[in-house]
Parts: structure tokens; sequence; C-alpha cells
């Protein structure tokens, strides 16, 4: 059972001065409108609807927090003691890319994005989701030119990989892992970017996006408790 099973809905938010006062760890899933934010988060949390998922594009129209430890504090966050048992959140952020929406609400998620990605400290790494029989839009690269500065992670999952047969998946991965690897610093050395594949249907690439993402939240197992899990699975 992973912790992100725990997930809880903490908040939702439409302007970057409403955004939680928090001092966790937080990992945002930014990504095309349609590419499968939604979806994925209930994916590796365990959950069917905690994040609105939706054939029509769009759907996630504010900035959705869900929070990792201290179950039930949605209601209670302005309360420091309950508050301070999160251990880390989760971000569903709005999807860009959507023709329908309109300009100014479009000029409004834009900005606010790049504000969020760029300017916001507690964001530990970004999860970029992108459809693996898409190629990179200009705007997923906008997403990597405004982050990539910060020097934190960016872990890219190329999703509906079921849709794919093997060799195209393979053609996918190895593509974007070409373009994740082009950009580098002044001082020629690379980012800390990563890929794989990853389908919600099939559950493909499952434990690795849990596996990352706890690591990307520094969540991961400590040695005790590996060796404690280790003793339970064996007795
Ligand atoms: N076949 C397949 N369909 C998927 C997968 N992941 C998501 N979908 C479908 O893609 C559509 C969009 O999924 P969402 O998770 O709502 O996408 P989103 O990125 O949150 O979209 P916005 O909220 O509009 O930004 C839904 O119809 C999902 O069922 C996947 O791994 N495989
Ligand atoms: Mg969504």
């Amino acid at each position: 059972m992973s912790q992100l099973w725990q997930a809880r809905f903490f908040t939702t938010v439409n302007h970057l001065r409403d955004l939680p006062n928090t001092q966790v760890p937080e990992i945002a899933f930014a990504g095309r409108s349609n590419a499968g934010k939604s979806t994925a988060i209930n994916v590796l949390c365990n959950q069917k609807r905690l994040a609105f998922a939706s054939k029509t594009p769009g759907r996630t129209q504010h900035i959705n927090y869900f929070s990792i430890g201290g179950a039930h504090v949605g209601q209670h966050r302005n309360d420091a003691a309950r508050a301070d048992e999160i251990r880390a959140l989760l971000v569903d952020l709005p999807g860009y890319g959507y023709a329908e929406v309109s300009g100014s609400a479009k000029h409004h998620w834009q900005n606010l994005l790049g504000d969020y990605v760029q300017r916001r400290q507690q964001l530990a790494a970004l999860v970029l989701i992108v459809d693996a029989r898409r190629p990179f839009t200009d705007l997923d690269i906008q997403m990597l030119e405004w982050f990539a500065p910060t020097g934190k992670p960016i872990h890219c999952i190329l999703t509906k990989a079921d849709k794919l047969n093997r060799n195209e998946s393979t053609n996918a991965l190895r593509q974007a892992r070409t373009l994740l690897e082009s950009y580098v610093d002044e001082d020629g050395q690379p980012f800390p970017f990563t890929v794989q594949l990853f389908s919600a249907l099939k559950r493909i690439g499952l434990e690795e996006a849990d596996d990352k993402i706890l690591e990307l939240l520094g969540l991961q197992e400590t040695p005790s408790t590996a060796a404690k899990a280790e003793g339970d699975a064996a007795a």
C-alpha cells in the first residue's frame, strides 16, 4: 500500500494569493488539457473520484490540492495542530491548450501556471503529463522552460500507453528522452529530468511513477521501515 493512497481532498484555489500557507513539499501535475492528469492522480492514489477526470477537456478549472497524511484535515486547514500532520501535497493543475477556453480565462491560467511553477517554493518537483501518442506541444515546452531554471526535477509521464503497441511505446519513450536530454544549463549540465511510460487504464508504469513521486516528495521508505515491511512480508 502506497502512502499516496492516504490522499484526501485539501483545498481548491483560483488565485496565487490563495495558495495554502503550508510548509510541506508539494508535487504538481501539469499538462495539456485532457492529457490525463486527474486520471493519473486517481490511479496513483487508488481512488476513483479524488480528482475530477472527464472526457470533456478543460474539466479541471481550479488548482486542486490533495494532502498526504493528516487525514480529513481539509475542513480544518486553519487548525495548525492538524495541519502539522500533513506530510506532503499533490496538486492537480488546470490543463493548458484547451481551444474552447475564452481569451481572458486562457490568459489568466497561463499566467497563473507560469507564476506558480516558477515561484512556489514549496513545489518540490513537477510531473509533466503528456499523451504518449502526441509529441510535446509548444505549451509543454513552455512549461519545461519555465521550470528548468528552478533546478528542480521534472518527471515526465507519457500516459495512455495502452493506445500504443510495443514499438510505438519504445519510440515515444526514446523521443521524449532525447528531447529532455537536449536541455542543458549554462555549464552544459543536464537538468534533473526523467521520463517513463504509463497507462491509467492498464496500470502500466504505476509502481515506477509511485516510487518516483514518493522519492521526489521525500516520502520514500527509510531503510528501517523497508526492513520492517520485508519482515512483515516474510512472516
Ligand atoms: N486509454 C486511456 N485513457 C485515459 C488514460 N488516462 C486518462 N484517460 C482518459 O483521458 C480523458 C481525460 O482524462 P483527465 O484525467 O480528465 O485529463 P486531464 O489532464 O485532467 O484534463 P483537464 O482537467 O481538462 O486538464 C478521460 O476520458 C480519461 O478517461 C489512460 O491511461 N488510457
Ligand atoms: Mg483534470
